[in-house]
């Protein structure tokens, strides 16, 4: 570690306490040893789970950029989030602690938890379905979420969540491109005292999806909902049946079979479905909680993400029960009833390690230091943020107010795409606030220029991560050409990020934001092809184009530049009435911000939208290079 004076900037040392307990005591040193040989590192790693059957090579890259990591390697990641477990005194350990937003609590030991995802794989196998088939879960944060993603990839089929805040068009159209023929979903769900209607969407989405043959609800909210006969059932008369007993064979996986589709956004074009595979995910995920959150036996970690993102698909779900760990899930809004929910759920179950979003934390520090003050939070030992660049005023009133100046922030820089942690610090780590500081071990980053040059430190360039890591996405479901096309074209043979950044004279990473048409709006991935395309499914709307600009909470929110068709007038009824229309479509979480209803759109003479320039317009910036502007 680099002595004091050496470091520029503003710089947090870690505590003594937190030093002492940590796994990584001279990053240096493993850094290096990684850098040296990537393979021995890994496969080191991956020696600490379980495998049916050894792998014939740690990495191989003879079809780069389709990395197959364990190649030859026989494993079920479910065998060493469940199965293994059940051995040892794991066996009666808490896996899980949920809260519900109404209070109720359940928790559920190793056992447990296996028995029902034991229960639940035998229930879906009942309904045809088999290795390699494809499930849809639309759910809120209820523990039966974790239990269809378990039972689902204990079967060898592959899941694709799609996350409970997302609307009609977006469930349908992932339901589509993974051709499903099972959805798993609940009545309701509970957010801020209100039901959120999720089996009244499914309706909506399955009538114009001819793949699914079956719907599995769970009931939570218990409210009035329509059960197709034929194709509805209950979730709780099927775990009831004979058939769903406690025992189910765990199918054995090659490393490289995928485990998961994850639908997110990029630059043009439908959502992507990024793949997982049981293999080099189950080592990626492992290693980086273990290393960076020092997930021990006694803790009770909360990453308070939603599992349908893959923050809850890696470090809620998988990450946690492949340690062993207690993970915690609650189920309703930071704020309700009150601002000190979080901060209450925090004293009263005894968290050590929260991992969170900067726009959660901005949107609580909102409330003032009074809330969190009530509360005993001396159980804290780590803190986390992930999801975009967490300013530093936030930075510091989560430090000093939450963590009481004696718990570290990791910053963890990563992507549905890495399916782990890509730039982050690990508990020893002198912190910078704002900063997700190094590469993680075996990581090399580089920030280019346009033409693939490295650019000098403390300039701005495109964030090129160049080595292979084992969590990484293999492939674009259905769509390899576009996997290759999207991430390893401009700079060949390395993986191209779509975010901007720039390295400090530490070498320490300063993330700025995305360079492509992807918005952040609270942490959330959002497009702007799909919330362009239901704007112009509104009758009133001919032409739209979307930018995320600044907010103060939100981190960034949608801006809509639209056209209307004739006969319509501009005005603020028909501009709410657009912005429900969007949030009906793909869900509130989309929900534009402002609309501005324009004569022209600003187009490059191909036509294309130049995103750029209303952005700059909007905040009154230089509009940069505009010789292809055709207006
Ligand atoms: C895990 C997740 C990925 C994009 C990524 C970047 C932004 C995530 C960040 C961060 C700065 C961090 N991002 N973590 N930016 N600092 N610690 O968020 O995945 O939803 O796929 O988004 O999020 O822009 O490219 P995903």
């Amino acid at each position: 570690m680099s002595p004091k004076s050496q470091l520029e900037g503003e710089v947090f040392y870690p505590s003594q306490e937190v030093a002492a307990q940590a796994r990584v005591k001279d990053w240096d040193a493993v850094a290096a040893r990684a850098a040296e040989d990537l393979e021995g590192f890994w496969g080191a790693e991956a020696e600490e789970l379980e495998w049916y059957r050894k792998w014939d090579k740690v990495l191989d890259a003879s079809e780069k950029p389709f990395y197959r990591w364990f190649k030859g390697g026989q494993t079920n990641i479910v065998h060493n989030c469940l199965d293994r477990h059940q051995r040892t005194w794991r066996k009666n350990k808490l896996s899980l602690v949920w809260v519900g937003e109404r209070n109720e609590v359940r928790t559920y030991s190793y056992f447990a938890l296996n028995r029902d995802v034991s229960k639940f794989a035998n229930v879906l196998k009942a309904m045809g379905v088999k290795k390699g088939d494809r499930v849809t879960i639309y759910m809120p944060r209820i523990p039966e979420i974790v239990i269809a993603m378990l039972a689902t990839a204990k079967l060898g089929a592959i899941h694709s969540v799609v996350y409970g805040g997302f609307s009609v068009d977006a469930l349908q159209g992932r339901i589509e491109d993974s051709e499903s023929k099972v959805v798993v979903t609940a009545d309701g769900g509970f957010m801020n005292g209100k039901i959120v209607e999720l089996k009244k969407t499914v309706d909506d989405a399955v009538r114009r999806c001819p793949t699914v043959e079956t719907v599995i609800v769970v009931q939570r909210t218990a409210h009035e909902v329509r059960m197709e006969p034929g194709r509805d059932y209950w979730y709780h008369d099927l775990m009831k049946l004979p058939l769903a007993s406690g025992v189910c064979p765990t199918e054995v996986m090659e490393s490289t079979d995928p485990l998961y589709v994850l639908y997110t956004s990029g630059t043009t074009g439908k959502p992507k479905g990024l793949v997982h595979c049981h293999g080099g995910y189950q080592v990626g995920i492992y290693s980086t909680l273990k290393y960076v959150f020092d997930v021990k036996d006694e803790d009770r970690y909360w990453c308070a993400a939603d599992p349908g993102w893959v923050t809850g698909h890696s470090y809620i779900v998988y990450g946690p029960l492949l340690l062993g760990a207690t993970t915690f899930i609650y189920e309703g809004a930071p704020t309700y009833p009150y601002p000190n929910r979080w901060w209450s759920l925090i004293e009263k179950y005894g968290i050590t390690i929260l991992y969170t979003a900067p726009t959660a934390i901005r949107g609580l520090m909102r409330f003032g230091e009074s809330w969190p003050n009530r509360h005993d939070l001396s159980t804290l030992r780590l803190l986390g943020s992930v999801g975009e660049p967490i300013n530093p005023e936030a930075w510091k009133w989560y430090h000093r107010v939450i963590g009481k100046g004696r718990c570290p922030i990791m910053d963890t820089w990563w992507q549905t795409e890495t399916g782990m942690f890509m730039i982050t610090p690990v508990p020893t780590m002198p912190l910078k606030p704002g900063s997700a500081t190094k590469p993680f071990f075996g990581q090399q980053v580089s920030i280019l220029d346009d033409a693939g040059k490295s650019v000098p430190d403390g300039e701005e360039g495109f964030l090129v991560l160049e080595k292979p890591w084992p969590a990484m996405a293999t492939t674009v479901y259905k769509d390899p050409d576009r996997y290759v096309k999207t991430y390893w074209t401009k700079y060949p043979g390395r993986y191209m990020a779509g975010d901007a950044a720039k390295r400090d004279k530490d070498g320490y990473y300063w993330v700025i934001g995305r360079t492509d048409d992807v918005i952040k709006v609270a942490g959330y991935r959002l497009g702007t092809a799909e919330i362009e395309s239901a704007l112009v499914s509104h009758p009133a709307i001919a032409e739209a184009a979307v930018i995320g600009l600044p907010h103060e909470v939100k981190g960034q929110a949608i801006h809509a530049y639209a056209l209307l068709r004739q006969g319509f007038k501009p005005g603020p009824e028909l501009e709410d009435e657009v912005k429900a229309h969007v949030a009906q479509h793909l869900g509130p979480i989309v929900r534009p911000e402002k609309i501005n209803f324009v004569d022209q759109l600003p187009k490059t003479r191909s036509g294309k939208i130049m995103r750029r320039v209303l952005k700059a317009r909007a905040q009154g910036l230089p509009e940069g290079d505009v010789s292809t502007l055709e207006e």
